[in-house]
């Protein structure tokens, strides 16, 4: 595969990638004409715009891409699905022998936990995403319980250890995550090979992916190749550190006690305006987005367009399917002048989309019924004056410990206070970034005056 030259470029404007970091584009180009905001290239952070949720079903190439690492490419003649820990029978399955199994499809919603992570305050560090880390794809493959049911779970087993092919950076850990036996068990998790009808794409996981309805990304373990049966919870870094929140509301900016945090599965209630975007003529506007939940359908989206103040009933159009978007429709009368749009989605559970945000350390499941300020004027408003990017030349000392793993989309996209930015640091020190002593100061010096809130 080849990188674009158009990406080669605009990396070169970013003037510090000093060597290429493996594959840095999405394998199918967007039929769309949409074009994703990368957050990163590589690993690849892929996000859609919000235009994109017009769609019901999200096309594969503008389904926003999260990788922790690289996209490794697995051959197919090279791979099989191992199954052992505590089962009767340990297995290794071939594509071609999953395939000989009843195949199920099934319509659901993948969102990243960390989706919207950007709105919270205060900021915190990881992937920077605003609206577009999540998708709706026709998932194709196994049941999960009948590919367990051949291998045969012993007596204890409790959690399945699911391990990609992707393999780590340095000394980061390995990006291993466990779901319990019940949500194996249950008849929507599948292993799937087929997204929208073709075989899953590298970046999406190919040859083989978990599909978690109901649930954030995480759980998705992409390029699927080892289940080991445990009978106990495994304290790998991605289940005992990472995708933890609070078992209760804490105030923004407070540390929470470790034995406070449990892990995060499922997702909220939420919705998203598609169109019109930041300005609109006067007269008829629809209003078009996409709401979800997490296995409970949607029963209402309300629309406001006076930032909550008063709510009208929205329609709800397309089909309903368990764990899909929802699409909805609301023909808008646009007064000239400045209007906050808000779309506030309940589910059949009875659960409604907050008007404030419930703060939790790592910035997960951000579902805020949040305004989007749309001008209605005949002439379009002039556009806003870009933020000038960073003039700041960084230290030598930063382009040789920071740039390599990754370019700098890691660190531009983040807002953090000096004090964030030595933790993050201690993390990337402990992952394997080579930091002299005496480079620190500067380092840091540089990130928090040039990345901060
Ligand atoms: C050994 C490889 C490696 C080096 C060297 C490295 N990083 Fe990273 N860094 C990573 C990986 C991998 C990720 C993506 C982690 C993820 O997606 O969960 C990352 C992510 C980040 C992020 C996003 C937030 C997060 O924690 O996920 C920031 C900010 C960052 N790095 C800053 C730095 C800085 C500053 C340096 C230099 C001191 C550095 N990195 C050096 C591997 C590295
Ligand atoms: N092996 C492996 N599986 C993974 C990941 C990963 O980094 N490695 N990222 C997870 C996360 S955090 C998310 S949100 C989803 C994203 O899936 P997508 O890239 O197909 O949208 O994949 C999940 N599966
Ligand atoms: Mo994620």
């Amino acid at each position: 595969m080849s990188i674009s030259r158009r990406r080669l470029l605009l990396a070169g404007t970013a003037g510090l990638l000093t060597r290429p970091v493996g594959i840095a584009v999405k394998a199918s180009a967007a039929k769309s004409g949409r074009l994703p905001i990368e957050l990163s290239q590589q690993p690849m952070d892929h996000e859609m715009p919000v235009e994109g949720f017009v769609d019901e079903i999200t096309p594969t190439e503008d389904f926003f891409v999260r990788c922790h690492t690289y996209t490794p490419q697995v051959k197919l003649a090279d791979w099989t699905l191992k199954i052992d820990g505590l089962v009767e029978r340990p297995q290794s399955f071939t594509l071609a022998d999953l395939k000989k199994m009843p195949r199920t499809e099934l319509v659901s919603v993948l969102e990243c936990a960390g989706n919207g992570r950007s709105f919270y305050e205060p900021h915190m560090s990881g992937a920077q995403w605003k609206f577009g880390g999540v998708g709706n794809a026709r998932w194709a493959g196994v049941r999960l319980k009948d590919v367990l049911a051949k291998a045969g779970l012993k007596p204890g087993a409790t959690q399945l250890l699911l391990d990609g092919a992707d393999v780590p950076l340095g000394k980061m850990p390995d990006f291993q995550r466990t779901v319990e036996v019940k949500k194996a068990l249950d008849p929507d998790t599948l292993l799937a090979w087929e997204m929208n009808g073709q075989p899953l794409t590298p970046e999406h996981g190919f040859p083989l992916r978990v599909i978690a309805p109901g649930w954030a990304g995480d759980s998705w373990v992409k390029w699927l190749q080892h289940i080991e049966v445990l009978d106990h919870d495994f304290d790998g870094f991605w289940m005992k550190t990472a995708y933890r929140h609070p078992s209760h509301s804490v105030a923004p900016g407070t540390a929470v006690d470790a034995k406070d945090m449990i892990p995060v599965t499922d997702l909220n209630v939420k919705s998203v305006i598609a169109t019109p975007g930041s300005w609109v003529k006067p007269g008829a506007v629809p209003v078009v987005g996409v709401a979800w939940s997490n296995g409970a359908a949607i029963s209402k989206v309300e629309i406001s367009d006076d930032a909550g103040k008063s709510w009208r009933l929205a329609k709800l159009t397309g089909k309903e399917t368990k764990y899909g978007f929802r699409k909805f429709s609301f023909a808008w009368d646009a007064p000239e002048g400045k209007h906050t749009l808000v779309a506030k989605a309940t589910d059949s559970a009875g659960r409604v989309q907050p008007m404030q945000e419930d703060w939790n350390p790592s910035g997960y499941l951000w579902n805020v019924a949040q305004g989007r300020d749309v001008v209605v004027s005949v002439k379009r408003p002039p556009a806003a004056d870009a933020v000038p990017a960073s003039s700041a030349t960084p230290p030598d000392a930063y382009k040789a410990a920071c740039i390599g793993c990754h370019d700098d989309h890691m660190m531009r996209q983040q807002r953090m206070t000096r004090a964030q930015w030595e933790k993050e640091m201690d993390k990337m020190t402990g992952w394997g970034a080579d930091v002299k002593a005496a480079d620190r100061t500067a380092i840091v010096d540089y990130l928090s005056s040039q990345f901060k809130p």
